[in-house]
Formats: structure tokens, C-alpha cells, sequence
């Protein structure tokens, strides 16, 4: 190892969003302990995760796995997880899951100051049993002080993506990594299985302002919107430099490439999701928050995803995701 290397200082999580509140006197903390509960849940679904085809082997013997709890399905541990390591943080109020029909409620909506957390437990879950990777997306939004308690949770929950005071998301690929915001850029996290603890990776992230790549399901085109068709028929020929495909089926790890390598992301509307597949709350919203502070783009192909108003929890969108100049042209071939 150079010399530069055994000085360069390590950061963890923690520490990171520590330092990020001291630029930031008038923050109260909250932010930090509800992120530190996400980065534990996520060192122990990657743990799950790492064990997948232990736990399916225990499984299919009906045996109970070494934690001695009878074994479920991961999005389901994933998602009880993820409950049980922030219902003990008493500024979070709310939670609210892709994988359940009714918003969990810790704190009652009357009480101000806290926060309701959203999140996609295990994303591209299908993917499991193949060894692709998965992930984990999740959102924060602060109570509304403007709703009566006569009102119930649902309004502290259907709030447009713009008022998200933190987003993330965390990869379970060939190494685990976390990408989080608080609306001051996208800071991202390595976890060393070693020490187990995030360390930081790259301070600041951003996106490629283009990137020769598209990501999508190409197998729907026929049912896909004139423009779409029109930009990937356009990305085929030799006018535009030629670019490659590349689909993965698990939107956390599609996005996170689109992050790091530059490109764009679609999920048009189609004759199976005439409003789209990917869910708002859970998916859109967080990733377009962190594209957003990347430096790239979300759209729903009409306008920026992160204006829409969800008007329920499983509320889905189209999503266009990715490198700024990207998504302008595909936006220009919608018009
Ligand atoms: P899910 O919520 O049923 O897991 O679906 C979400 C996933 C995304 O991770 C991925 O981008 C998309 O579905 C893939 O859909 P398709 O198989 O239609 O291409
Ligand atoms: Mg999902």
C-alpha cells in the first residue's frame, strides 16, 4: 500500500453525516439517526442476502436457519428488517413499505416534528434465485404541519417527490454500496465486511452529463410510446455514434450503472403498465432525488417525476432516469 493511501483519512457513515450536520448548525440530528438505522437494516439484509442460497437450501428442509428464526422469504425479511430497526428511533412516525397494503404507524400524526420513511425493502427481487443484484431504495419525508390529525397519516405520506429531505439506496452486488442525500450532493458508501461498517467511497458523486447507454425492456417496444420508439430506433443508427444496450431487471442496480457510467434509464408506459410499472413513492421518487443531485435528470416522459403527486401509496409512474443530456434528447423525441 503507497504511503498516500495508509494516510488518506477513512470515513464511515456515521461520521459522514455527522460532518455533513456540523456545516449545518441549525440541523437537529434527526437525519443522522434515522440513516444510521437504514445502514444497519442494510448490513443485515446484505448478510441475508449473501446467504440466499444457504437459507433456500434451509428452507426447502423446512429447517430452522442459525439465527434460530424459521426461514421466510428475503423481501419479507428484508421488509420486517428494515420495521423493526427504525420503529425504535422515536422520530420516525411513519413507515411505509412496498411490500405492505397499509402504512406502519409508530408515532401518531398528531405528534410534530417527525419524519415518515418509505422504502422498496428488496428491489428486483425476482432476481434472487439467479444471483443478480438487488437492492434496497428508501425515502424520507417530514411530517406536513399543515394536515389535522382528523386527517390520518395518508397526507404525511402523499407528499411529490420535492419534499424529500433524504433519499438513498443500497446495492447487494459484488460488493455492497450505499448512495445517500440530503439534498447536498450524493455521497457514496462501500461496506468492508471486514470491519462491517460503510466507508466512504466518493464524496459528492456526479453523474456523466451523457453516456452512450440505454436501459430498457425492449421486449415491450411495440406497446411503447411513438417518441420512445422514434429515440431507440434513432440510438440504432450511425447518426448517433452507436450505443449500447444494457438491462439487468432490477432497477436499483440498472440506475446505480446509470449513475456511475452515464446513460439513461427507461421505463415507458406499455400496454401491461399503461401508467407505467415502477412505483412512485418507493422507486421513482428516491432515485430522481439522488439523479437530481448528481447532476442528471428524472422524468415521468411529460415532466420532472419529482412533481408529481402521488395520489396513493402504490401509486406508479413511467420513469426516464439518467444522464441529463440524455433524457433531453428522449424528451425531444416525446415532442
Ligand atoms: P417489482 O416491484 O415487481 O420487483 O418490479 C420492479 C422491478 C424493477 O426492479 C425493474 O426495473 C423492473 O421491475 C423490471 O420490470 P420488467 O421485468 O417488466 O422489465
Ligand atoms: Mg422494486
Amino acid at each position: 500500500m503507497t504511503t498516500e493511501a495508509m494516510t488518506r483519512p477513512i470515513v464511515t457513515i456515521v461520521q459522514h453525516i455527522r460532518e455533513q450536520q456540523r456545516a449545518f448548525p441549525t440541523a437537529t440530528g434527526d437525519l443522522s439517526w434515522i440513516l444510521s438505522g437504514i445502514a444497519l437494516a442494510t448490513r443485515i439484509i446484505q448478510s441475508y442476502v449473501r446467504c440466499a442460497g444457504i437459507v433456500d437450501v434451509l428452507g426447502s428442509l423446512g429447517k430452522e436457519n442459525v439465527q434460530g428464526e424459521l426461514v421466510q422469504k428475503l423481501d419479507i425479511v428484508a421488509n420486517e428488517t428494515i420495521l423493526r430497526c427504525l420503529a425504535y428511533r422515536d422520530i420516525v412516525g411513519i413507515m411505509v413499505s412496498e411490500e405492505d397494503d397499509e402504512p406502519t404507524i409508530v408515532k401518531s400524526p398528531a405528534e410534530p416534528g417527525k419524519y415518515t420513511v418509505l422504502f422498496d425493502p428488496l428491489d428486483g427481487s425476482s432476481n434472487i434465485d439467479v444471483n443478480v443484484s438487488i437492492g434496497t431504495i428508501f425515502s424520507v419525508l417530514r411530517y406536513r404541519d399543515d394536515v389535522p390529525e382528523s386527517e390520518g397519516a395518508l397526507p404525511h405520506c402523499l407528499q411529490p417527490g420535492v419534499q424529500q429531505v433524504a433519499a438513498g439506496y443500497v446495492v447487494y452486488g459484488s460488493s455492497t454500496v450505499l448512495a445517500y442525500t440530503t439534498g447536498n450532493g450524493v455521497h457514496m458508501f462501500t461496506l468492508d465486511p471486514s470491519i462491517g461498517a460503510y466507508v466512504l467511497h466518493t464524496d459528492g458523486v456526479r453523474m456523466p452529463d451523457t453516456g452512450k447507454m440505454y436501459s430498457v425492456n425492449e421486449a415491450y417496444l411495440d406497446s411503447f410510446p411513438q417518441g420512445v420508439r422514434d429515440y431507440l430506433a434513432w440510438a440504432k443508427t450511425e447518426e448517433s455514434g452507436g450505443y449500447g444496450l444494457r438491462y439487468i431487471g432490477s432497477l436499483v442496480s440498472d440506475f446505480h450503472r446509470t449513475l456511475l457510467k452515464g446513460g439513461v434509464f427507461l421505463y415507458p408506459p406499455t400496454a401491461k403498465n399503461p401508467g407505467g410499472k415502477l412505483r412512485l413513492l418507493y422507486e421513482a421518487n428516491p432515485l430522481g432525488f439522488i439523479a437530481e443531485q448528481a447532476g442528471g435528470a428524472a422524468m415521468d416522459f411529460k415532466g420532472r417525476v419529482l412533481e408529481r403527486q402521488p395520489d396513493s401509496l402504490h401509486a406508479r409512474t413511467p420513469l426516464l432516469i439518467g444522464s441529463k443530456s440524455e433524457v433531453d434528447r428522449v424528451m425531444e423525441f416525446m415532442r
